[in-house]
């Protein structure tokens, strides 16, 4: 049974958005004809309280992009993005959603950011997401959206942790800083993980 994991395809990562991705918006089409491919459709929202702690302006004389620790454990401070409730933690309107059965809301408690779908970054609590996946007995997880370096980075390295074969849609993703994307793809692909291509699905089906 395999699973496709659309990460974070909100307002707010797209060309125009709070913390845009240059180009994100490419992987939409893709994303959409891939979804008929799959059993499983699941999605995850960064969903932020406005206080939360990964924003910038939580933080007196801090500016976005420092990094701070917090709570004892690196934080990049980042402009607001994805506030609960706002049209900028919306899904992007040109993702189908009628087929995503789930959606896993991430980053809701204000003292810990969460990068992945499946645990907050420092693993305090689970989302639910391996035990809902493992319920429906996937065993396969495909994970596209945003960002490329950083949420899907870190929900596909979780997912290989959490026993599913693991793969990355490469042109279903897009980085915020290409240079690390680079790197984190290695890290996936040394962890056990495997890059593939949307055209490969297709006509794998
Ligand atoms: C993300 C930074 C902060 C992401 C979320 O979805 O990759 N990046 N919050
Ligand atoms: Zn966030």
């Amino acid at each position: 049974m395999k699973a496709l994991l659309i990460v974070d395809v909100q307002i707010d990562f797209l060309p125009g958005g709070a913390l845009a991705v240059p180009g994100g918006d490419s992987i939409i089409p893709i994303i959409n004809s891939l979804q008929p491919q799959f059993d499983l459709v699941v999605a995850t929202q960064d969903w932020h309280p406005r206080e939360h702690k990964s924003f910038a302006s939580n933080h007196k004389g801090r500016k976005a992009f420092e990094q701070i620790i917090l709570n004892g454990l690196t934080q990049t401070l980042w402009p607001d993005h994805c506030v609960q409730g706002t049209p900028g933690a919306e899904f992007s309107p040109e993702l189908h959603t009628n087929k995503i059965e789930a959606i896993f809301r991430k980053g809701t408690d204000i003292e810990i950011d969460s990068y992945s779908g499946f645990y907050d970054n420092g693993r305090r609590k689970s989302t639910g997401l391996a035990a809902y996946l493992n319920g429906k007995g996937v065993s396969q997880v495909y994970v596209t959206g945003l960002c490329g370096d950083i949420c899907v980075h870190y929900t596909a390295m979780d997912s290989l942790k959490e026993g599913f074969d693991t793969f990355i849609i490469e042109d279903g993703t897009c980085p915020l800083v290409a240079g690390d994307f680079e790197q984190t793809k290695q890290e996936f692909t040394v962890a056990g993980g495997q890059i593939v291509n949307s055209a490969s699905l297709i006509l794998a089906k």
